[in-house]
């Protein structure tokens, strides 16, 4: 009688609804702690990371070039005038661009007596290009999925920079998509699922040819039925010359926002840091056509221009995000301008 099928049944159902609202809970934690993914510049673990001494290795050349002749430009028995018309032809020979320069030299005048020994100058730039540069931290991401439009001119390293960022949210156990919305170059999509095999993300590309737009709505479906945390998108090296390039670039822009509430939630400018001045009209280019939230600088390693990050941030006004040292997947850094600022101003 008290085993009777009713009962039972009774208790079977009471055992599933339980088990149910068990797994409801363990799906809604789970959802709960993915919910907005975690900021890309969280340190690399250790072994493979050690930002210093890198850092140091790959401004060595902008460092020996610019600590030589700021030695010289400070020569004993100078009048202060010589000091300084040397002093700007010293920053301006490390890419470091005339409106930085100048913003250096204005503030650094009022101080030209005190500042007697070569040191006094380093220590005096070193707080003023701090200023300059400011803090580059990137935004934590505040959205799921957290989409990135990697944007910049041919060759300056879009592709390379995607999967380095890729690894660095890989690292941080984020799931990943990659978008090829470059279709211009025919093996730029074949580039980035190589990128996306890497470091474990995915990858949503259509043949060469097709219409970016195109590639960025279903790359926008794929994140969300997929579930990803962070997106980034890849475009084309555009000629900002070619105004109806920069068209299409804005047009995959609106198809991105229309799929996804408040994205893209981030537009990085790549620039190659050893192509100098005209590269900066370039960047002021895409600042001027599109909501730019941050810049990468890439190849900063081995070059004698590393400067020019200074330049490109008092020319454009936009924070730096990222620098490029290498070609492999540990080989960007979030930007630190303290640790640049000492990486290019201390004696070995
Ligand atoms: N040394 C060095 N090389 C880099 C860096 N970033 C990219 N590269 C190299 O620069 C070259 C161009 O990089 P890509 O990532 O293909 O550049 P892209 O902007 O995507 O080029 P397009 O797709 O043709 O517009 C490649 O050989 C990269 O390996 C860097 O930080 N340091
Ligand atoms: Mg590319």
């Amino acid at each position: 009688m008290f085993w009777s099928g009713e009962f039972l049944l009774a208790c079977g159902a009471l055992v599933l609804a339980g088990g149910g609202a068990v797994i409801a809970w363990a799906v809604r934690r789970r959802a709960s702690r993915r919910a907005i993914p975690v900021p890309a510049d969280r340190p690399l673990p250790a072994k493979e990371h050690q930002p210093a001494g890198r850092l140091q290795k790959s401004l060595m050349k902008t460092r020996q070039g610019l600590l030589s002749r700021l030695r010289e430009a400070w020569g004993v028995n100078k009048e202060v005038e010589e000091r300084f018309s040397e002093l700007e032809a010293a920053l301006l020979a490390a890419d470091i661009g005339p409106k930085a320069t100048q913003q250096l030299l204005d503030r650094l005048r009022p101080h030209a007596r005190e500042l007697q020994s070569s040191e006094a100058l380093y220590a005096a730039l070193a707080g003023l290009m701090r200023t300059v540069l400011e803090d580059g931290s990137s935004p934590a991401p505040t959205a799921r999925p957290y989409v990135v439009v990697v944007a910049g001119v041919n060759g300056v390293g879009k592709t390379t920079t995607i999967g380095k960022l890729a690894y660095r949210y890989r690292q941080a156990h984020q799931k990943v998509l990659l978008v090829a919305a470059d279709t211009f170059r025919a093996a730029a999509g074949e580039q980035l699922e190589q990128w996306a095999q890497k470091v474990g993300a995915t990858c949503v590309r259509h043949q060469g040819g097709a219409d970016p737009s195109a590639v960025a709505f279903d790359g926008m479906k794929a994140a969300t039925a997929r579930n990803v945390d962070v997106v980034i998108v890849d475009t084309a090296g555009r000629l900002h010359v070619k105004s109806h390039l920069m068209e299409e670039l804005k047009k995959v822009i609106r198809i991105i926002g229309r799929q996804i509430d408040g994205a893209p939630h981030e537009i990085l400018l790549v620039i190659d840091a050893t192509t100098g001045q005209n590269a900066l009209n370039q960047a002021r280019a895409f600042c001027e056509a599109l909501p730019v939230s941050g810049i990468v600088l890439t190849k900063l390693d081995g070059t004698a221009k590393g400067g020019a990050i200074l330049a490109v941030r008092a020319e454009l006004g936009v924070p730096i995000r990222y620098i490029g040292i290498g070609e492999a997947p540990t080989d960007l850094e979030p930007f630190d301008a303290d640790a640049f600022v000492r990486a290019v101003l201390s004696e070995d």
